[in-house]
């Protein structure tokens, strides 16, 4: 990169490298330079937002340097990226992980000192980035950060979306939805507005016979909106490496207004059009887990796509490769169906617009793409219409018969004469009306498709894609088991225990390679370290204790057993099946002489989440939740003993504060529905125990840390479809317990009985098809094992040790390292004189 600076600016290149800030006091120059010209504010009037502000700029300016040399160093050296699609992007706070990723927090922390400001302070002043609904969103996140982290070449592409998921607010114990202004201040992001890309929509298409008797299809007509890249700088720990992160926003292309319509008066219509435009990019929709079938989501998926391939073929062109080369040099990532529709606008860029043949386009596109399925819940798999897609993407909608009519041919070679196979496997559906299956599309268009846990990659194969491990064979089918990143997990969140681990494995180093973390096993027995392990968590507990205080009012004993689930709330995941045993343990509570009671593990049972907006039983379950922490919470008879709180707008900064707080954690889907889960990796490796269902990454944690470090209950998932018929068609009793807390319910005890019916009759009169009566027993006997494991407190910190010593293989680092090699076939690119 330095060779290639023309002489003459060479000089000034140099000066700029060193600047910046060294030490405390060029940083503190550096702020005090924002606040007084970026901002244009006085000292004087320097508040904790401004102190944010400036801090923030600082640092961007710091990364920017290293950004522009990574793009610069990985076009030099052409070789292949990696393109990461992801309709998510579940980001949090950006300052905090660039102080620590480029290691200067220390440096900003004293210079922000002498300026008169608490660091943590200014950290909290930043808006969350959340763009996403929940674990498929913070995944893309981690990613993003491994990616960069390993020195690999390699790109996000999202939406940037004016309003992330919605701000939660609980009135009168209901959720209340108020929208996110997220980009009120963003230093974070960088508007390109010469990289634009026209989108086109609507339309038809023709086709003529060229003189070598080739049919050539045109897409003509319809509307063209314009894309617009914002760039997001993604840095790396300890590494200069910072990769990008494009996010497309959407505009008229007509520009600001028709001046036409403004200039006769007609001012309403004159910003139609532009208001019309900026709608595909202005909203998240926030269902997770669930697919609503609306027009907009898939004009969305459609702008996203086509920019982002008109971008990457763009850069691929400028190497003048051959395009056959093109899979040598881009992997391109589908995080989940969402960018489906990118194989079709790769095959028609090749074929309509590049003249390619269409054997060659699609050899080349099978070989780029790899598709990672998340779900198995049959309400998440994307379908969309066809007259809709008729309708919005003629062109596109041709290529999926085509596409579709050569894998048919293919199959019905492979098994002649099977009919119902040819219909299973079909991308189109043949209902009423016809639908587009876009998993069955990702899987014919791709090389390679993955799962995000061993249960979950092998249930995938015998379910919902059984045949087409028949049509495509075994090796088509891999799994990848989910990580987290633990700079943010555990460095950032936890820097306390961060520092305990580093001052016994001998650096931060464990941090670039998790495995080391092993290291601690050996200390598992020393006194002062495992004082100082119970220490740091009950400082974690104190600092959540007063944030649930300022939030709810609510007084909680940080010595108490604290119960976390948080999490979106849905029915699979089983929040219904928690507050039903807390329920249960209220009403033993309340059964029990006051000399028995004493005998009772005091516990504070918190709980957070955001429900779809249209998602009513999940309402009702937040709106359960908070009917019994006001019963329970303001009884005297009880105090201490049992604390049920809902924290408000759970997002990813909060679960940097909660994570770490937690003695236990709960992940308790019923089995086989969650495919991996990856807040149950952020608890274990805080120190935080588990209790949980065989289900998702659950069953690989236990395989690392043991059976004796982990509370399993409930039914395998192999039974649960038998369960399941049982209820339809055999005897279905509810569990004793369980009745007597619907009883409860039903009395009054915790307000109008009538809003909570929809959850009981769930149980007891619609088939119980998430087993919260078969499981509820064994949840609530484990839970008698947490408390009983909690009362011994050396033997509750040794399983919390050995848990986190064995958590290595959870890093998002080895995640990342395993997709490079087994689906994107590619290395890091090394980095000379790194540290
Ligand atoms: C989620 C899965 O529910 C979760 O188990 C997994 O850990 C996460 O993806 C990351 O792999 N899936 C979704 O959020 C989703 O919307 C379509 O899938």
């Amino acid at each position: 990169v330095e060779a290639s600076i023309p002489e003459p600016q060479r000089k000034a290149w140099l000066e700029h490298q060193t600047s910046g800030f060294k030490d405390k006091d060029g940083f503190e120059k550096e702020v005090v330079r924002h606040v007084e010209t970026t901002l244009a504010r006085s000292l004087y009037n320097c508040d904790e937002q401004a102190a944010y502000a400036a801090c923030s700029l600082a640092f961007r300016d710091r990364l920017i340097l290293e950004w522009n040399r990574t793009q610069q160093r990985q076009t030099f050296a052409d070789s292949k990226r990696v393109y990461y699609l992801s309709l998510e992007f579940l980001m949090g706070r950006a300052l905090d992980n660039a102080m620590l990723n480029i290691g200067q927090k220390d440096v900003a922390k004293a210079g922000l000192a002498d300026l008169g400001f608490r660091i943590e302070d200014v950290i909290e002043q930043e808006h969350d980035a959340a763009l996403g609904n929940g674990g498929l969103g913070r995944l893309a996140a981690c990613f993003l950060d491994s990616l960069a982290s390993l020195n690999y070449s390699a790109w996000g592409y999202g939406l940037r979306y004016r309003y992330g998921i919605f701000k939660q607010e609980i009135i009168d114990g209901y959720q209340v939805e108020v929208p996110d202004y997220w980009l009120d201040f963003n230093p974070w992001e960088f508007p390109r507005h010469d990289v634009t890309v026209d989108i086109q929509f609507y339309g038809h298409v023709t086709k003529r016979t060229d003189d070598n008797g080739k049919t050539i299809a045109t897409w003509e007509g319809g509307e063209i909106v314009k894309a617009v890249a914002f760039d997001v700088p993604i840095p790396g720990y300890a590494t200069p490496s910072t990769n990008n992160l494009r996010l497309w926003s959407s505009k008229a292309a007509s520009g600001e207004f028709d001046f036409q319509k403004f200039n006769s008066g007609d001012y309403e219509n004159s910003v139609a059009d532009q208001q019309r435009a900026e709608t595909i990019s202005a909203v998240l929709y926030p269902n997770d887990n669930l697919d609503r079938g609306k027009e907009l989501r898939l004009k969305q998926q459609y702008f996203w796509v086509a920019a982002s391939l008109y971008d990457i073929v763009r850069r691929f062109k400028k190497s003048k490769r051959a395009w056959k080369e093109f899979p040598d040099q881009v992997a391109i990532q589908l995080n989940d169906t969402h960018p489906t529709l990118a194989v079709v606008e790769l095959q028609r860029i090749l074929v309509d617009l590049e003249g390619l043949d269409w054997e060659e386009a699609w050899n080349i596109v099978t070989q780029t793409f790899g598709y990672t399925n998340h779900t198995v819940l049959p309400e998440a798999l994307e379908k969309w219409s066809v007259p809709l897609f008729q309708h919005l993407l003629p062109r596109h909608l041709q290529l999926i018969y085509d596409i579709n009519l050569f894998f048919l041919q293919s199959v019905e070679r492979k098994f002649p004469k099977d009919r119902d196979m040819l219909a299973r496997v079909s991308i189109i559906e043949e209902s009423q009306p016809k639908m587009v299956r876009m998993a069955h599309l990702a899987i014919v268009g791709s090389h390679k498709v993955n799962g995000v846990a061993e249960l979950h990659s092998d249930l995938i194969k015998t379910t919902i894609f059984k045949d087409f491990v028949e049509v495509f064979g075994p090796d088509k089918f891999t799994n990848v088991t989910n990580g987290i990143t633990p700079r943010r997990w555990l460095h950032q969140a936890n820097p306390r225990l961060s520092e305990l681990i580093a001052s016994k494995t001998g650096s931060l180093d464990y941090l670039k390679d998790l495995t080391e973390l092993a290291k601690i096993e050996h200390y598992k027995d020393d006194k002062d370290f495992r004082k100082e392990w119970a220490e740091i968590k009950y400082a974690n507990k104190v600092r959540l204790s007063k944030h649930i205080k300022k939030t709810t009012g609510v007084d909680v004993n940080p010595s108490a057993l604290f119960d976390v689930q948080v999490k979106r709330i849905h029915e699979y995941k089983r929040q219904q099946m928690n507050i039903f045993g807390v329920i249960h343990r209220y009403l033993t509570l309340k059964a029990a002489s006051p000399e028995e009671r004493k005998k009772f593990q005091p516990r504070v049972s918190i709980f957070g989440g955001k429900a779809a907006p249209g998602y009513w039983m999940a309402k009702q379950i937040i709106h359960l939740i908070n009917a019994v922490g006001a019963v329970v919470n303001n009884d005297k008879e009880i105090g201490d003993l049992l604390k049920v709180i809902f924290l408000e707008d759970y997002n990813v900064s909060k679960a940097e504060m909660i994570i770490p707080a937690s003695d236990i954690s709960e992940h308790i889907s019923t089995a086989g529905t969650e495919a991996s889960g990856t807040s149950n990796m952020k608890f274990v490796l805080n120190g935080g125990l588990i209790i949980g269902t065989c289900d998702g990454a659950n069953i690989e944690i236990t395989r690392e840390i043991g059976e004796q470090n982990i509370f399993l209950f409930g039914n395998l998932a192999e039974d649960v479809e038998d369960i399941r018929h049982n209820h339809t068609y055999g005897s279905h009793t509810v569990d004793p317990d369980l009745t007597k807390v619907f009883e409860a319910i039903e009395k009054g005890t915790f307000g109008e009985p009538k809003d909570f019916m929809g959850m009981i009759s769930a149980v007891r009169d619609h088939g119980d098809f998430y087993l919260v009566s078969d499981d509820f027993h064994s949840y609530i006997e484990t839970q008698e094992l947490v408390d009983k494991a909690y009362r011994d407190q050396e033997g509750w910190v040794t399983k919390s040790i050995e848990s986190v010593a064995r958590m290595g293989f959870f890093s998002s680092d080895r995640c990342i390292n395993e997709y490079a090699e087994g689906i994107w076939n590619l290395e890091p690119l090394p980095i000379k004189d790194q540290k």
